[in-house]
C-alpha cells in the first residue's frame, strides 16, 4: 500500500521537474533565467497569489536537482501557522504581505522604517539553488530567488559597535493562529555574527522557482543561511537590528540543551535526541537510503574560517 502511494507522488513530481529544468537550461543559454512559464505547468495551484520575478543565475548554486515546487510549498516548518508539516500551506493564506515594512534599528547610521519596495529596489535578483538541511535530519533542494544579505546590510551603514545582527518575524495573533500557543518564544527571532551576515552565501530570499515566495515559505522576505540548520533561516522578517551583544534566539531560549546560537550543520555533533550524521532528502519516498550530512552543509571552504579557534562541540 505505502509503496504504491509513494510511487504516485513520485510520478507527479517528475512530470513537473523536467519542464522546469529544461526551460531553465534554455534560459541560461539565452543569458537570462525566469522560471515563470514553467510555473504555469504545475498543477493544482493558481498563480494568482505569487508573481513572476526576473532573475540571473548564480555561481553559488549547487548542481543538485531541485525538489518539486509541490514538495517545497507543502512540507514546511512555520510554527506561527501550526506544528504539522502541512499546516503552513493550509493556514498561511491569512498572512498579509502587502503592504510590508521592515524596521532597521540599532548600531547603524541609517535606521528607520523601510517599505518592502525600498528594501528590494537596488538589488538584482539571483537564482540560488541551495540544499536546506533541517535540524530534524531531512533536507530539500530549493531554487531560491534572492540577493546577498550583506549587500542589504551595508546600505544601513552599521557602525564599529555592530557585532551581531538580529532578525524578527511578524507576531500577529490575528494573522498567525499558531502564536496563541506558547510553543516558542514569540516573536520568532534569530541572529548571526556580523561576519556571518556579511558572508556572500547568506541571502535574503524573496522568491523560489522564479516567483515570489508562497506565504508558507516566509513571504515576503526571509533569511537563508545555507551552512546552518534550517531554523536559522527566519521567515517573514519585520525587523533587522545591529547589536553589540549576542542576540537571544527563539529556539535556544526554548530548549538551550538542544539548539545553540551557531547551529552550523555538523554531522559529528548529534542533537541530544537523534543523530545528525545523515539526512533524508524529501520527495524520494521513505525507502530511499539517507545520505551523509556534510560539515557546514558542504560549504566548509567558504565558511570554516569564520569559526577558527572555536570549539564547535561546545558552540553548537
Ligand atoms: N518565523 C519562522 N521562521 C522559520 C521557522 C518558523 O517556525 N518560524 N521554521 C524554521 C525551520 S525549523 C526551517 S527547517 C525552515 C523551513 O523553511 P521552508 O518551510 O521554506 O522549507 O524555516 C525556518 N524559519
Ligand atoms: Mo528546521
Amino acid at each position: 500500500m505505502k509503496d504504491k502511494s509513494d510511487n504516485k507522488i513520485r510520478a507527479t513530481d517528475i512530470t513537473d521537474e523536467p519542464v522546469y529544468l529544461k526551460r531553465r537550461h534554455f534560459l541560461q543559454l539565452a543569458g537570462i533565467t525566469t522560471a515563470g512559464a514553467a510555473f504555469a505547468a504545475i498543477p493544482g495551484r493558481s498563480a494568482a497569489d505569487v508573481k513572476p520575478l526576473k532573475t540571473i543565475s548564480s555561481k553559488y548554486s549547487t548542481s543538485q536537482k531541485p525538489n518539486s515546487y509541490k514538495d517545497i510549498a507543502s512540507y514546511n516548518n512555520y510554527y506561527e501557522f501550526g506544528l504539522e508539516k502541512d499546516d503552513p500551506a493550509r493556514y498561511a493564506k491569512s498572512l498579509i504581505t502587502d503592504p510590508w515594512s521592515v524596521k532597521i534599528s540599532g548600531e547603524c547610521d541609517k535606521p528607520g522604517n523601510y517599505n518592502l519596495e525600498d528594501i528590494l529596489k537596488p538589488h538584482p535578483l539571483e537564482e540560488r539553488i541551495y540544499r536546506l538541511r533541517c535540524v530534524e535530519a531531512w533536507s530539500m533542494v530549493i531554487p531560491w530567488v534572492g540577493f546577498p544579505l550583506g549587500d542589504l546590510l551595508k546600505r544601513f551603514q552599521p557602525n564599529s559597535k555592530a557585532k551581531y545582527v538580529s532578525f524578527t518575524t511578524l507576531n500577529d495573533p490575528v494573522q498567525m493562529p499558531g502564536v496563541g500557543r506558547r510553543v516558542l518564544a514569540w516573536p520568532y527571532h534569530e541572529g548571526l555574527t556580523i561576519a556571518e551576515a556579511m558572508n556572500p552565501l547568506a541571502i535574503i530570499a524573496v522568491g523560489l522557482y522564479g516567483k515570489t515566495l508562497p506565504n508558507q515559505n516566509g513571504a515576503p522576505l526571509r533569511l537563508i543561511v545555507p551552512w546552518k540548520y534550517g531554523f536559522k533561516s527566519i521567515k517573514s522578517i519585520v525587523e533587522i537590528s545591529f547589536t553589540r551583544k549576542r542576540p537571544q534566539t527563539s529556539w535556544a531560549l526554548s530548549a538551550p540543551r538542544e539548539y545553540g546560537f551557531y547551529a552550523n550543520v555538523n554531522p559529528q555533533v548529534d542533537h541530544p535526541r537523534w543523530s545528525q550524521a545523515r539526512e533524508r532528502l524529501i520527495g524520494n519516498g521513505l525507502f530511499v537510503a539517507k545520505q551523509p550530512t556534510l560539515v557546514f552543509n558542504g560549504y566548509a571552504d567558504q565558511v570554516a574560517h569564520l569559526y577558527s579557534g572555536l570549539n564547535l562541540r561546545k558552540n553548537f
